[in-house]
């Protein structure tokens, strides 16, 4: 049976994407402005964590190349740091992205690829900030092909293990790693449920745990929901996530998941 597990220090991160063709908000905020005055919004709401995003890593999405990921990212977290302290994580998988990012104001990076492309390892090592390594299976341009597991918790958690590992041998300190299961990335509907049930088992690994669920296609097939109707969706496995360990959660509606988790943690805070 899941245990309950509810994090002292749960936060909510929000996803501000700066990319024409993100799955979840079909490119709403594809200007910096646009992307400026929506990150203003969910830090209003009570985010306490911006993620930023240049490129789509919604399954099939088309890679970009570094410098149109550096003009939508970089202008971004400057603009919002400009106006607030909020910790700004990036996500990307490009060390140049990273480097530029966190001179801008980024704060934190956050790896689909776990930091296994190129030099990023070193380059976020160098960064001294801290890291999200997320588990993808494959790429997110084949992640979905037929996605197979012998026990996918178990196969995840040696993976983030081992990225663990890599990440300290590296010289990343132990305090900098959160580590990140990946729904939908290379995953079936029962992968991440079975995921989603396990999640207090990758506390076992003695770092953070991140959980990105919000309006994921794993929802929109349960529930037989286009992308525009997963809210309550999402706050449901937002919920779920948090009474079962989880340290942040990746979101898009704020304001919702605040008021959500705000009930989860006064039920972590009552003696029994
Ligand atoms: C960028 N991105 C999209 N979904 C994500 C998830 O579930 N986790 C993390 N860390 N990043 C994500």
């Amino acid at each position: 049976m899941a245990q309950l597990s509810i994090s002292g220090n749960l936060q909510v991160m929000g996803v501000v994407n700066a990319t024409p063709d993100s799955f979840s908000d079909g490119g709403k905020y594809d200007t910096i402005e646009k992307a400026l005055e929506h990150a203003l919004q969910l830090i209003s709401e009570g985010a306490d964590i911006l993620d930023v995003g240049g490129e789509s890593t919604r399954p099939g999405s088309r890679q970009v190349n570094l410098n149109e990921e550096l003009e939508r990212t970089v202008p971004l977290i400057r603009a919002i740091r400009e106006t607030s302290d909020i910790p700004i994580s990036v996500d990307t998988s490009k060390p140049g992205v990273m480097q530029a990012a966190v001179g801008a104001g980024a704060t934190m990076i956050n790896s689909i690829w776990a930091l296994q492309l190129d030099d990023s390892l070193q380059v976020a090592a160098d960064l001294k900030v801290p890291v999200v390594l997320m588990h993808m299976r494959e790429s997110p341009a084949t992640m979905q092909q037929n996605p197979t597991y012998a026990d996918v918790v178990a196969e995840v958690k040696e993976f983030l293990k081992l990225r663990i590992e890599a990440a300290l041998d590296a010289g990343i300190a132990l305090e900098h790693i959160i580590i990140d299961p990946g729904f939908g990335f290379g995953k079936t509907i029962e992968h991440n449920l079975l995921l989603l049930k396990s999640l207090s088992e990758f506390k076992q690994l003695g770092v953070p745990v991140l959980a990105g669920l919000s309006r994921k296609s794993m929802i929109g097939t349960i529930l037989d929901r286009p992308v525009d109707q997963r809210l309550y969706g999402s706050l449901s496995t937002a919920v779920m996530a948090a009474m079962l360990g989880a340290d942040i959660l990746r979101v898009h509606d704020v304001a919702e998941t605040v008021d959500a988790i705000k009930m989860v943690k006064a039920l972590g805070q009552v003696a029994t």
